[in-house]
């Protein structure tokens, strides 16, 4: 079976009747999204809310009862389960490969649970191979990428296939950076959001409980 698929399949076993859940985004969470579809059919009670248009999309397509955001209290999502593009050995995470880190990190923050789920290629010792998504406002976007630039992001501006800027579910551009090795991914965070322009950026530091990592030989190995 598919790492992705058996890590995604996996971590569902964690979602319990009455729960809200938030679904993820990505190809792994797409088979969270899927298994907890079949859940929902064989009568599992939950309600859930997307991180992305596509994840939505997704879940009606399944019958996943879904509630809007307005309704829900501050942290008041019981578990949200989703993927990311690296996790290092302190579940530090770069998200927003697939561009919907802001709605990630804002159902992740409004979440009591975080739960990741990836294949073995996701775990890195350090953060920084991957580049950093950086979700910025189209206004002056080329006076925040040089903001970028100053600070050693290296950004380049995220492109359709048609060459068009990657415009995000909130209408925003995505500058990936390139700031290699990431030793101190709280202040990079923190150091990236203060500058005007910038919406939110992929480092989630400290949010994700454990990850479930789906391998090769079928296994999944979860810490
Ligand atoms: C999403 O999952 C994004 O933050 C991240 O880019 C993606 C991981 O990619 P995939 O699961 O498709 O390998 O949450």
């Amino acid at each position: 079976m598919d790492p992705k698929r058996r890590a995604g399949e996996e971590a569902v076993k964690l979602v319990e009747d009455g729960m809200l859940v938030g679904l993820g985004t990505g190809s792994t969470a797409y088979w969270v999204i899927m298994e907890i579809g079949n859940c929902v059919k064989a009568g599992l009670n939950i309600t859930a809310v997307p991180t992305s248009i596509r994840s939505e999309e997704l879940a009606r397509s399944l019958g996943i009862p879904l509630i809007p955001l307005d309704d829900i209290p501050t942290g008041g999502i019981d578990l949200t389960i989703d993927g990311a593009d690296e996790a290092d050995g302190d579940l530090n995470l770069i998200k927003g490969g697939g561009g919907a880190l802001l709605r990630e990190k804002i159902i992740a923050s409004n979440s009591k649970r975080l739960v990741i789920v990836a294949d073995a290629s996701k775990e890195v010792k350090t953060l920084g191979q991957f580049p950093l998504p950086v979700e910025i406002v189209p206004f002056g976007f080329k006076l925040t990428m040089g903001r970028l630039e100053a600070i050693g992001g290296h950004p380049a501006l995220r492109l359709t296939e048609g060459d068009e800027p990657f415009v995000t579910d909130n209408g925003n551009y995505i500058a990936d950076c390139r700031f290699g090795v990431i030793e101190d991914a709280a202040a990079l965070e923190k150091t990236l959001n203060l500058i005007p322009g910038v919406v939110e950026n992929g480092l989630f530091v400290g949010m994700a409980e454990r990850i479930v990592v789906g391998r090769e030989d079928g296994n999944v190995s979860v810490r």
